[in-house]
């Protein structure tokens, strides 16, 4: 058996090659999730052998429930950019987060920059309902719009899923989501994604891509972070001026 500072070592080396297997970005072979696995596992068997970080190293797929999809296949003709994101026709691999972890957002209060939508309710954001009609559509007007959660306490966040609108074919521009511990977004505030590539939003230059919207939503990995209230801002699409939400689910465990 390993003596503890050197399990507290290893299991910080295997938590850190996991962030990093998570962070990286294409182009990537088949052999990432098989690595995810193997880490995942390693990870486990420290921590049994040594009792550290039980709920940390005993990680379970998310369940996400996906709607039907709109569409099927990739977009005809993708445009020439270094800014989208290659769609692939491959389900998204498991993503794994402790146990126990759920949808913190789940009927949640949200509260819109636009306070007269054209169309839908703020409700519609967190009412569990993905399905690609109109009428599960929240639609904010034209330019830079948010729609925001308050999860009502603290939450070890690991991801966030987004479906804008994923009746057709679409990206949505200047994406990017936040978290924070107050609804003013002044204090710990985290971004978590942003692919604002010319800072158009002015909220500071995304490194992240574009992506087509589809059945699946967006998943951003929010690495266990704490924040209580969740922000995700865009900026039409390349369907509509308009800035449309159909769900975003906050996949956390409350934090102590
Ligand atoms: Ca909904
Ligand atoms: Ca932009």
């Amino acid at each position: 058996m390993p003596d503890l500072q050197d399990a507290s070592i290893m299991s910080h080396f295997i938590q850190l090659r996991i962030a990093q297997e998570r962070e990286s970005r294409p182009p990537l072979g088949k052999n990432r999730p098989k690595m995810l696995a193997v880490l995942l596992m390693l990870a486990v068997t420290v921590s049994r052998l040594t009792g550290l970080d039980a709920a940390q190293a005993d990680p379970v797929a998310l369940d996400i429930k996906l709607p039907i999809p709109a569409f099927i296949g990739t977009p005809p003709d993708i445009p020439e950019s270094e800014h989208i994101e290659k769609p692939t026709e491959e389900p998204r691999p498991p993503f794994l987060a402790p146990r126990g972890t759920r949808n913190l957002a789940f009927r949640k209060k949200v509260t819109l920059s636009d306070t007269n939508p054209i169309n839908g309710s703020p409700e519609l954001v967190t009412d569990g309902n993905k399905e690609a009609a109109d009428e599960n559509v929240l639609e904010m007007r034209r330019r830079l719009q948010w729609a925001q959660i308050d999860l009502e306490q603290l939450g070890q966040i690991y991801a966030v899923v987004i479906w804008h609108a994923h009746d057709s074919q679409q990206i949505a521009h200047d994406v990017v989501v936040q978290v924070a511990h107050d609804p003013d977004f002044t204090q710990n505030v985290q971004t978590l994604f942003n692919n604002d590539y010319d800072n158009s939003a002015g909220l500071g230059v995304g490194s992240d891509k574009e992506y087509f919207e589809n059945y699946e939503g967006r998943l951003i990995d929010a690495k266990g972070i704490t924040g209580r209230y969740v922000r995700a801002y865009s900026q039409g699409s390349t369907y509509t001026a308009l800035n449309r939400y159909t769900e975003i689910e906050v996949y956390g465990l409350p934090a102590e």
